[in-house]
């Protein structure tokens, strides 16, 4: 249920650029009756950083909610699609910044993404990103 309806109003939000307050509406509805957001469940839930397999916010989703160093032992949650280098989409729903890199530890290039902005990945980090930070 709570998937469904974050995927449809991603959608709503990735088609009409307008459609961003309402989405920031949704989070704090959900937030009373939510509990803490769960680290790679493949939902990209309140404080989280979505990083997804497709452009356009593609699924599967892998979520992170901790900083994590080396993407090479994960794979996108309810698959076995590696997480690794395999990312072309982001969606930053934290109040915090995240960082991804391109290389382990956080090293290689590393860029940043604001709090709530979301956006398909560059050259750069297009099936690159091996590692993520918030900061
Ligand atoms: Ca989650
Ligand atoms: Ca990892």
């Amino acid at each position: 249920m709570v998937r469904t309806n974050l995927r449809r109003h991603l959608r709503r939000a990735v088609a009409t650029g307008a459609a961003v307050a309402a989405l920031s509406g949704i989070g704090m509805a959900s937030a009373g009756s939510a509990s803490a957001a769960t680290h790679k469940n493949g939902v990209v839930e309140t404080g989280e950083l979505g990083l997804y397999y497709l452009a356009n916010y593609g699924t599967p989703i892998f979520d992170l909610y901790f900083s994590d160093a080396d993407f090479s032992n994960d794979v996108f949650p309810g698959t076995g699609i590696r997480a690794d280098n395999n990312t072309e989409s982001d969606w930053n729903r934290d109040t915090y910044t995240w960082w991804v890199c391109t290389g382990y530890n956080y090293s290689g290039s590393c860029g940043y993404i604001s709090p709530g902005a979301y956006g398909n990945l560059n050259s750069t980090y297009k099936n690159t990103v091996s590692s993520a930070y918030f900061s």
